[in-house]
C-alpha cells in the first residue's frame, strides 16, 4: 500500500509543483477512482516553491477586510508572516489596548480594510509608508514600513464608504487621495431632508502624505468608487457607478454609461491658491462639478468598478463590471479634453470585449493587461495595443484576448508583481477569489477565500497554488523584497522614547499612580506593586533587552490588559484599579527558560 501510494503521489507532487489546472481525468487512476489531474502543457520557469530555510522573493501586502487589519505575506510561498493590526484590537501586540494605540483608535475598533498602497518615488515604491482605508468608519491609516506598524490614523469627515485610495506616484508621494463610494449629505446632522438623495455629495479627499492632514476635499455630484493616480503627478482617477445619483439598486443601474472621473491636480492647486473654495468644518471644499473645470467626466459603460493605470503611464483602464468590456483611456489626451479641444469620450482609445463581470486590471509590463472576471471566474489576459488597433474596426475573428485562466471562484481583485509601479516585472499574479467552495477541507458554512498564485512569465498563464485566506483580503500589492527593509529594534537607542524606562519605580500623585517597569528576560524591574482600590494606575513598560526578535508580554490578570513589548519598545496602559485583590502580572511571550517565572504581583488594597 505504502509503495503504491508513493508511486501515485510522486507524479502528483510534481504535477502540483509545475501548476496544474484541469478537470479532466488523467491516465493514473487510483482504486477509489480518484485520479491526479493531467499536467498542463505550459510549465513555470520561475521558482514557485520556497523550501525550508529559504526566503521569498516578494512581499505581499494584503488588506484584511472585516478584520480591519493588513497582512504581510511572502511570495511565491504565500506564507503569512505578520498581521498588522490597524482598525482592530490585537492582544498579540496590545494594539487597541495600550495608551499609544488607543490615542489613534479611540473607541472605534472595527474596520473594513480594502486597499493597501505604498509610497512612491519616481513611479516606484520607496519603502517608506503604506496606506489603507477603513470603509466602515471612514478613516485612513498610515503604516511605517520600517516597523510594519501603524503610526497615524486620520478620520475623514464628509464621507461614507471611504473606498478607493491611491498615493501620488511622481515625482514622489506628497498627496494621497481617497474616494467616497457612497454619496451622503455634507452636513450629515439629520436636519433638512436626509431622505432626498439629490442633496447628497461625493467627495474626493486629498491628504497630505507626510503630515497626515486633509489638504482639501473636491465635491462631485456622483459617487466615487476605485481610485488611481497617473505616473506624472498630474491626475487622479475615480470610477463612478452611480452617475444616476440613485439611492436604490435599480436607480443605480438605470443608465448604460456611468463615469470615469478625472481630477486635474494642476487645476486643483490653482483653485486652492486663488481661494476658490468654501471652508466647511475647517476643511477647504472645492467644487468639482461637471462645469467646474477641475474634473472630467468620461462616459464609460456600465457601473464600472476598478481603474488601474498601465505601468508605462499611458493608459487608465476602467473595468466594466456590468458591461463585458474594459475602457482604455489615453492619459495623453486628457489635457486636450480638459482644455475643451476634444470631447471627454474622445479620450477612450479602446473598449475590448473581454468577458463577464470585469472588476480589476493588472499588468505585466510587456503590454498586456490581466482583468479579473467575477462572473466568468477567470483572469483574462489581453493585449492593450491590439485592443487599440482593432477599436472601431474589428473584423470577424479579431480579438485582443491572448489567454484565459479559470480561477476558483468568483475573483475580485487581481494584482501582478510590482504592477502598480513602472517596474512591473510580469512574474507573478495573485487572483483573490471570493469563494473557495470545494478547494479546501470543509470548515462549515463560512469557508475561506482562495488567493491563487499564477505564473504570468510566459505567454500562457499557469496556476501555481491555492492559498486559503480568512475573509476577506480585497486587494494586495506585491513588492520586490529588496525595497522593504524593516528594522530589527523599535529604535536605535532605547532611551529615545519619551517615556522610556531605564529605572523601575512607583510614583504617586494623589489617586494617580505611575509605575515604571523594565522588562529584561526573565525579570521585570519590580516584583510587587501596591495600589488602592479606585486609584488611576498607569504602567509604563520598556523592553530593554538587547536581543533582537525578543518580545516580552505584559498581562494583568483579570484586568483586560495584555500586550507585547518589542525590543527597545516602550508601551503604556492606564486603568482604574477597580478589582481589589492580588493579581499576577505575567509575561505572555515565551522569552527565556525562566519565562514562566517572569511575573510580579499587583496588590489592590480594598477600600476600608
Ligand atoms: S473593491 S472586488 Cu473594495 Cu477593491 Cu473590487
Ligand atoms: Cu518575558 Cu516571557
Ligand atoms: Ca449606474
Amino acid at each position: 500500500m505504502s509503495n503504491n501510494r508513493e508511486k501515485v503521489m510522486r507524479p502528483v507532487g510534481v504535477a502540483l509543483l509545475i501548476g496544474v489546472v484541469a478537470g479532466v481525468v488523467g491516465s493514473l487512476v487510483l482504486a477509489n477512482g480518484w485520479a491526479p489531474p493531467p499536467v498542463q502543457a505550459a510549465k513555470t520557469t520561475l521558482r514557485t516553491e520556497v523550501r525550508p530555510g529559504e526566503l521569498d522573493d516578494y512581499y505581499g501586502f494584503f488588506s484584511g477586510g472585516h478584520s480591519g487589519e493588513v497582512r504581510v505575506l511572502g511570495l511565491p510561498s504565500m506564507r503569512v508572516f505578520k498581521r498588522i493590526p490597524v482598525f482592530n484590537i490585537d492582544s498579540g501586540s496590545g494594539w487597541g489596548i495600550t495608551n499609544e494605540s488607543r490615542a489613534m483608535l479611540g473607541d472605534t475598533y472595527v474596520g473594513d480594510t480594502h486597499h493597501v498602497h505604498g509610497s512612491y518615488t519616481d513611479g516606484t515604491y520607496n519603502g517608506k509608508y503604506l496606506w489603507v482605508n477603513d470603509k466602515a468608519n471612514n478613516r485612513v491609516a498610515r503604516i511605517r514600513v520600517d516597523l510594519l506598524e501603524v503610526d497615524t490614523i486620520l478620520p475623514i469627515p464628509h464621507t461614507q464608504g471611504s473606498h478607493g485610495i491611491f498615493p501620488q506616484r511622481a515625482p514622489h508621494t506628497e498627496w494621497v487621495i481617497l474616494n467616497s463610494e457612497f454619496r451622503a449629505p455634507l452636513k450629515n446632522d439629520g436636519r433638512g431632508d436626509p431622505v432626498d438623495a439629490s442633496t447628497y455629495t461625493g467627495v474626493h479627499t486629498i491628504i497630505d502624505a507626510e503630515k497626515m492632514e486633509i489638504i482639501a476635499q473636491v465635491m462631485v455630484p456622483t459617487n466615487l468608487d476605485l481610485a488611481a493616480t497617473d505616473y506624472s503627478g498630474r491626475y487622479s482617477f475615480a470610477t463612478s457607478y452611480n452617475s444616476e445619483g440613485g439611492a436604490t439598486i435599480s436607480e443605480m443601474l438605470a443608465k448604460d454609461r456611468d463615469y470615469l472621473v478625472v481630477f486635474d491636480w494642476d487645476r486643483i492647486k490653482e483653485a486652492l491658491a486663488s481661494g476658490k473654495f468654501n471652508v466647511v468644518d475647517g476643511i477647504k471644499m472645492l467644487d468639482g462639478g461637471l462645469d467646474s473645470g477641475l474634473t472630467l467626466y468620461i462616459p464609460v459603460p456600465k457601473n464600472p468598478h476598478g481603474v488601474n493605470v498601465s505601468p508605462d503611464g499611458k493608459y487608465a483602464i476602467a473595468s466594466g463590471k456590468v458591461s463585458p468590456t474594459a475602457s482604455v483611456i489615453s492619459i495623453e489626451k486628457l489635457a486636450d479634453a480638459f482644455d475643451g479641444k476634444i470631447e471627454p469620450k474622445d479620450t477612450i482609445v479602446a473598449e475590448p470585449e473581454i468577458g463577464l463581470g470585469p472588476l480589476h486590471t493588472t499588468y505585466d509590463g510587456r503590454g498586456n493587461a490581466y482583468t479579473s472576471l467575477f462572473i466568468d471566474s477567470q483572469v483574462v489576459k489581453w493585449n492593450i495595443q491590439k485592443a487599440i488597433d482593432i477599436y472601431g474596426n474589428t473584423k470577424p475573428g479579431d480579438t485582443a484576448v491572448v489567454d484565459r485562466l479559470d480561477v476558483h471562484y468568483q475573483i475580485g481583485h487581481t494584482m501582478a508583481s510590482m504592477a502598480e509601479t513602472k517596474e512591473a516585472d510580469g512574474n507573478f499574479l495573485v487572483a483573490l477569489n471570493k469563494i473557495s467552495k470545494d478547494r479546501f477541507l470543509n470548515v462549515g458554512p463560512i469557508k475561506p477565500e482562495n488567493d491563487q498564485l499564477v505564473d504570468i512569465s510566459n505567454e500562457k498563464m499557469v496556476l501555481v497554488k491555492d492559498e486559503p485566506a480568512y475573509i476577506e483580503p480585497h486587494d494586495c500589492i506585491i513588492v520586490r523584497r529588496d525595497i522593504i527593509e524593516p528594522i530589527v529594534k523599535h529604535r536605535p537607542r532605547m532611551d529615545e522614547h519619551p517615556l522610556a524606562v531605564t529605572e523601575s519605580g512607583i510614583e504617586r500623585d494623589g489617586k494617580k499612580v505611575t509605575v515604571r517597569v523594565t522588562a529584561s528576560a526573565p525579570v521585570y524591574g519590580l516584583q510587587r506593586v501596591e495600589v488602592n482600590e479606585g486609584d488611576e494606575v498607569t504602567f509604563i513598560v520598556t523592553n530593554n533587552d538587547e536581543i533582537p526578535d525578543l518580545a516580552h508580554g505584559f498581562a494583568i490578570s483579570n484586568y483586560n490588559i495584555n500586550f507585547a513589548v518589542g525590543p527597545f519598545q516602550t508601551k503604556s496602559v492606564t486603568f482604574t484599579a477597580d478589582k481589589p485583590g492580588m493579581h499576577w502580572i505575567y509575561c505572555t511571550n515565551f522569552c527565556h527558560a525562566l519565562h514562566l517565572e517572569m511575573r510580579m504581583r499587583l496588590i489592590v488594597k480594598a477600600k476600608a
